[in-house]
């Protein structure tokens, strides 16, 4: 019997949708952000907590395998959100294709993605996004990193949230720092909570100055 890899052709065939959305996104001068996480962990409340605060006109894509749910909710702070119902594990490149047809991205200068709740599939999957993020939910374990290293190594940003729960917990923020960096070294660690605000400021920062420099970076392109 023949095994047949099914992987590689099938990530490739992204790689292309996720080209032409690359494309796409610099020719509407819109960046893009792909928010990855465990279920739960806190993408929307974060993004409800950043949208109205960041300097740029913003517009989300939201994935889940059912429910308009977190489509709603960005709405309801006043942000145009597009609900994507994937019936599977992870956000693909052509959902984010076929998505833009039907929810144009003209005047978009910030485009978030929130991925489907799961630490394991969307990392594999290229959506032409400018910047990866990954939100972790402090009570979910220092050793999670070591583990689960892929999504973790690749985001540019790690926001490790629920820090307010941190007390009530054995998990040391210390700890989970360090295995964030052992497996990334290169990621930005910023501790947040989306509940009472505290670290806020410089997640806000770190994501308007990586707009700005990606905005920047396409125009002089
Ligand atoms: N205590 C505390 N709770 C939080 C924080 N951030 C989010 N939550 C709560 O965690 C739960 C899940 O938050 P969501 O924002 O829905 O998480 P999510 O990652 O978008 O979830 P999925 O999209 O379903 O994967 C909600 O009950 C939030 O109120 C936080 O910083 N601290
Ligand atoms: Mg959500």
């Amino acid at each position: 019997m023949q095994r047949v890899s099914l992987e590689t052709p099938v990530l490739k065939k992204n790689d292309e949708y996720a080209a032409a959305n690359r494309s796409l996104f610099a020719q509407n001068g819109a960046v893009a952000v792909n928010i990855m996480s465990a279920p739960g962990a806190g993408k929307t409340t974060l993004l409800e907590k950043t949208l109205n605060r960041i300097p740029f006109r913003c517009a989300v894509i939201e994935g889940d395998i059912q429910t308009s749910i977190d489509a709603d909710r960005i709405r309801a702070v006043g942000i145009p959100a597009h609900q994507i119902n994937t019936t599977c594990c992870h956000l693909d490149a052509k959902m984010i294709g076929d998505a833009m047809r039907q929810f144009p991205i003209t005047g978009v200068e910030l485009l978030i993605i929130e991925n489907v709740g799961n630490m394991v599939c969307p990392a594999a999957y290229d959506l032409g996004e400018n910047l990866r993020v990954m939100v972790y939910s402090v009570p979910e374990g220092a050793e999670k990193p070591r583990k689960y290293p892929r999504m973790f190594y690749q985001s540019h940003c790690v926001v490790l949230n629920k820090i307010d729960l941190a007390p009530y917990t054995d998990v040391s923020v210390e700890e989970l720092k360090a295995n964030v960096l052992a497996v990334s070294p290169n990621a930005v660690v910023i501790p947040v909570s989306s509940r009472t605000g505290e670290g806020l400021d410089a997640w806000l920062e770190w994501l308007t100055a990586k707009v700005g420099e990606a905005r920047a970076a396409a125009i002089c392109a």
